[in-house]
């Protein structure tokens, strides 16, 4: 065991110290979660948390977080400095500064009234990032000097020393984070410049910089948000189209608590609510956020009422159609929050709900009076959401009552096969009526049905659930395939093994078989899991070769057959679509098993999927065609 360096013998205080210390250090992830790169950042968040406490407690106005060339990490502010004289009354009497380094959880609360809160996360402590750092010194500027001490591995290498005369105060910490316990120790800047710009609206006015003084000249980053949480809202909100341009903002303070919200909606129809207490991300919600949602919900009616623009005989709006299009930032601060929940980021604290739900009643319905304009906006857009919720409820029980959901009662445009076995069986959803005849006589009637699709199908992204299930295509899908779709899905009445769409290989054919790919991604996902969903590729050409025939996918390979038959004289056909193929061609190229090519969709990465999808419900026609054109299959197709 190492010995204090400065002192001559132990006291049971220093004994305490070593044993804390070198718990953190066998089991990191207990304090800072990992030790991978999560961990890693972890601990320039809990000395900027520090700092944070102290410009929430008025003290401190800039941060300055540093990446040194040496792997270093230095916390700058200008705070009031960690006291350095020893804690009063307590029996250990070596210098405050030294004691909340190296004893856990003693943090600013050893006089329990330093903070009004505290954002510390989880509140282990700097004494953490000590015990993990191989090296860690501390600089106070305080009582008329400049402090120093350093320490290795959370233990003192010297005692706490004047460096020199200053009538400044802060503090700066500078910390080497162990090799021996991270398995890596680069910090990436825009990690670390993620949460400090987060910091920085939930910090309102603070200025933080974040210089990297790795690359040469180094990179500096500013983040200031004067506006707090509405520049924060305004963050979010880019690239959406904004119902309002004035963002709802108020704060309310109560008995050491404070409650601070910013929102604005939205022309979209997602919901997208963030909460925090003390700056901790609270994903999980709490009692704040329930506060937050039970007066919205209340506000919203009765202004709608009181407005005229909810009549008397209509229902009140749900929180679900307040909420579509709206984002929301609402951060409390408060005395000892509890973090409950899985990971912990649940808040309890049962009197912020009716502290935030006071707080919002009141300012809600204050600001919807001064901005008549807006209010009025707001609610009318709630109102459409409400609407498309009944019309999509009224049509899934119409549909329902219809059983045109349920394969009982199959579409009349569907040729089935006679076989009843899904694992044999297989559709083809063929685009256009006449090679949907061409593909019924081309069939192995046994186990191949064929459903022929009519022209271009609804394009589901910009269309809500109701008019989607009104729409006679995808009514006729849904119905043969069987399994019903949404929350309703069942896998297990799927009535093929194999789903395969047979559309044109032109640009036309894409479009459609990406309208039906998207259909099937939105309200079939499972299915395209299972790997059930395949496109067929029909031929670009028919090559008579040696008498034989045979057909050409694609241009290169028609290439690679010229380059092969050198000298010989090839006669080529060249298909221009489906239409046009004879019932014979189409069954060799696309329907037998034995010489069709047939690719099964798999989806990668769901989000870029989604992504995906967004292009393709731009507003320009001709960007989403390049699209589908250039992208659409490679995105889609495993082949
Ligand atoms: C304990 C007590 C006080 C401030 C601090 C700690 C403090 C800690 C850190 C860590 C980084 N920057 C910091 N700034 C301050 C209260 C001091 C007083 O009452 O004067």
């Amino acid at each position: 065991m190492a010995v204090r360096a400065a002192n001559s013998s132990y006291t049971s205080a220093d004994i305490t110290v070593l044993e804390g210390l070198e718990a953190v250090r066998r089991r990191p992830g207990m304090y800072i979660g990992s030790t991978g790169p999560r961990g890693l950042h972890h601990l320039a968040y809990e000395v900027v948390d520090n700092s944070i406490d102290e410009a929430l407690a008025g003290f401190c106005t800039r941060i300055v977080v540093q990446l040194l060339p040496d792997g270093g990490c230095r916390v700058v502010d200008n705070g009031r400095g960690i006291p350095v004289k020893p804690i009063p009354k307590a029996k250990d009497r070596r210098p405050a500064v030294e004691v909340v380094l190296t004893t856990l959880h003693a943090g600013g609360k050893f006089d329990g009234k330093s903070y009004a809160v505290s954002g510390g996360l989880h509140g282990v402590g700097v004494s953490v990032v000590n015990a993990l750092s191989k090296r860690l010194i501390v600089e106070v500027a305080r009582d008329g000097s400049m402090w120093q001490q350093t320490f290795e591995r959370g233990q003192p290498k010297t005692r706490l020393r004047k460096v020199k005369a200053s009538n400044k105060t802060g503090t700066i910490v500078t910390f080497w984070p162990d090799p021996d316990i991270f398995e890596e120790t680069q910090f990436k800047r825009e990690v670390l410049a993620e949460r400090l710009q987060e910091l920085s609206f939930l910090a309102r006015g603070i200025e933080i910089a974040l210089v990297d003084e790795r690359e040469d000249p180094p990179a500096k980053m500013l983040f200031k948000a004067t506006g707090g949480l509405a520049d924060f809202v305004k963050h979010l909100s880019l690239g959406k189209e904004p119902l309002h341009t004035r963002i709802v903002h108020f704060i309310e303070e109560r008995e050491g608590s404070e409650v601070e919200v910013a929102m604005q909606w939205n022309t979209g129809y997602a919901e997208s609510i963030h909460t925090f207490a003390n700056t901790i991300n609270t994903h999980e919600g709490g009692t704040h956020e329930e506060g937050f949602k039970k007066a919205l919900s209340n506000v919203v009616n009765r202004y709608a009422r009181s407005k005229g623009l909810l009549k008397e005989k209509e229902e009140n709006l749900i929180g679900e159609d307040i909420r579509e299009g709206l984002t929301a930032i609402v951060a409390v601060k408060l005395h000892e929050p509890q973090f409950e929940g899985q990971t912990k980021t649940k808040l309890g604290n049962t009197e912020m709900r009716s502290f935030v739900e006071t707080a919002v009643n009141a300012q809600l319905m204050t600001w919807l009076e001064e901005h008549p304009g807006e209010g009025k906006r707001i609610v009318l857009k709630c109102s459409q959401a409400a609407k498309a919720r009944m019309a999509a409820r009224q049509a899934r029980d119409l549909t329902r009552r219809k059983g045109l959901l349920e394969s009982s009662s199959l579409p009349g445009k569907l040729w089935d096969c006679q076989l009843t076995d899904p694992d044999v069986c297989e559709i083809f959803i063929v685009e256009g009526d006449s090679a949907g005849g061409s593909a019924k006589q081309a069939r192995e009637r046994s186990y191949q049905a064929i459903l022929p699709i009519r022209g271009k199908i609804l394009n589901v992204e910009k269309a809500r659930l109701h008019k989607i299930l009104e729409n006679l295509e995808i009514q006729a899908l849904i119905g043969a395939i069987g399994t019903g779709i949404g929350d309703e899905f069942d896998l297990s009445k799927a009535r093929y093994g194999k789903i395969a769409i047979l559309a044109d290989a032109d640009v036309d054919g894409a479009h459609i078989r990406t309208l039906l790919l998207t259909f099937f991604f939105r309200h079939m996902q499972h299915l395209i899991d299972a790997g059930k969903v395949y496109v067929a590729q029909p031929p670009l050409y028919r090559v008579k070769m040696d008498g034989k025939y045979v057909y050409v996918h694609d241009d290169k390979a028609l290439d690679d057959l010229r380059r092969g038959n050198g000298q010989k004289k090839l006669e080529i056909q060249r298909f221009k679509g489906l239409a046009e193929m004879q019932p014979e061609q189409l069954w060799e190229s696309a329907m037998n098993p034995e010489t069709r090519v047939l690719k099964r969709i798999t989806l990668e990465d769901a989000t870029a999927a989604d992504r995906m999808f967004s292009i393709l419900m731009g507003e320009d026609v001709e960007a989403r065609r390049d699209f589908i054109q250039q992208n659409a299959k490679e995105a889609f197709i495993d082949a």
